[in-house]
């Protein structure tokens, strides 16, 4: 049984115990890693994130009340909205992901009617893998299945990025939303984050892995840092005179430089450099350069701990470590995600991926003493209904 199909009869079991009855409709969404592209996407630029075989199911069974019941399986605590009343924020602190997600839908055309829910998930929390998209995805993914009708795959993921907004106070960008609805087998996705065209990126080369290490250092993204990094963006791209620094080259920057104060120059430099490292990323994948894809990588750590300054001691040192002890099975490494700790992704070989992973957890603990842990990954489907 693979991860997913394990947490899909975990979540059955849980629900029948919590409910005393078997789920009608189960829907599934997966964490992401995003290979390259860090910030970029709320600058109107490009990023390259892929699903990982990481999900969350939610597994439910219509009511004939107004009410919505839902338990998680692993925590202590049930939500529950009354949806004869507006939706609004409340506890626990999880449900607000759900309750965004179901007051979007109510302004959409597909009805939500009461249900009892389960949630189940398998993807680790506060390590920069989107646990909060998979919720979200998952919910509008089962709200669909339980309506028996579709959202454009788009407007999905606007919605769920809107309930993050709204309803969990995080001025998200769309990557983690975009790839968690639409992420596909085999493929990384660059996404153009202001046409919101897509490329697939296929990522076949049974030679290569994609490792990640979950630093175990929590990251804190709702806690203004990152909505920090975002007003420095925009206050950079005023300075520009430019909608988004999506629209700046280096020149551009540099021209204007004396406009800009030290902090907010380096991190427009950050964005700026990672654009084009990105779509110079996603065209190595496509001819299994891997090299260069691992140099860009490294590269954009440097510019995340350099210049955006969102890193860690300890994340830093998960790189080094990567590159030090993977030496030549080693392509690339870099922290993932919104930054503060969370996890790092790095392409390694296959053939010796584990031992080289273990390696690096021992020496990383013998520093921190910290127990990381690791998974070896693989591009996953995105948001789907799974027989119930
Ligand atoms: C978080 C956000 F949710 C994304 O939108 C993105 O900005 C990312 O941080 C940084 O690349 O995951």
């Amino acid at each position: 049984m693979n991860h997913l199909e394990k947490l899909h009869q975990t979540a059955v079991n849980e629900f029948q115990q919590a409910f005393g009855n078997t789920p009608t409709c189960v829907a599934s969404a997966p964490g992401r890693v995003n290979l390259i592209g860090e910030h970029t996407d709320y600058n109107d630029g490009f990023v390259l994130p892929m699903a990982i075989d990481r999900s969350t199911i939610l597994a439910a069974r219509p009511r004939n009340d107004s009410t919505i019941r839902i338990r998680d399986a692993f925590y202590d605590g049930e939500a529950s909205i009354d949806l004869s009343q507006p939706v609004t924020t409340g506890e626990p602190k999880w449900s607000n992901y759900i309750r965004g997600v179901i007051a979007g839908m109510q302004q959409t055309d597909i009805p939500v009617k009461a249900f009892d829910a389960i949630i189940a998930s398998d993807v680790p929390g506060g390590a920069g893998l989107s646990s909060s998209a998979a919720l979200e995805v998952a919910t509008a993914t089962l709200l669909e299945g339980l309506a028996q009708l579709k959202l454009n795959p788009v407007d999905k993921a606007l919605l769920c990025q809107k309930a993050e907004h709204d309803f969990a106070g995080m001025p998200c960008g769309i990557m983690d939303q975009f790839i968690s609805a639409m992420g596909q087998r085999g493929n990384a996705l660059l996404i153009d984050c202001r046409s919101h065209e897509t490329r697939q990126v296929a990522l076949d080369d049974p030679d290569v892995a994609i490792l990640i290490i979950d630093s175990r250092v929590k990251h804190a993204l709702v806690d203004g840092e990152y909505a920090q990094r975002r007003a420095s963006c925009e206050q950079a791209a005023q300075a520009l005179g430019i909608k988004a620094l999506r629209d700046a080259t280096m020149a551009d920057l540099d021209a204007r430089s004396t406009n800009l104060d030290t902090t907010t120059y380096q991190r427009a430099r950050h964005v700026i450099t990672e654009n084009d490292r990105t779509v110079r990323a996603a065209d190595a994948a496509d001819q299994h350069d891997w090299n260069k894809f691992g140099q860009l990588m490294l590269k954009s750590h440097d510019s995340m701990r350099d210049d955006f300054t969102i890193t860690t001691p300890e994340i830093d040192r998960l790189v080094e470590l990567a590159v030090e002890i993977g030496a030549d099975d080693v392509y690339g490494s870099r922290m993932t995600g919104g930054g503060f700790g969370g996890s790092t992704v790095t392409l390694i070989k296959a053939q010796n991926a584990s031992t080289i992973a273990d390696q690096i957890l021992d020496a990383y603990q013998q520093t921190f003493n910290i127990e990381a842990r690791w998974f070896i990954t693989t591009p996953s489907p995105g948001g789907q209904l799974l027989n119930a």
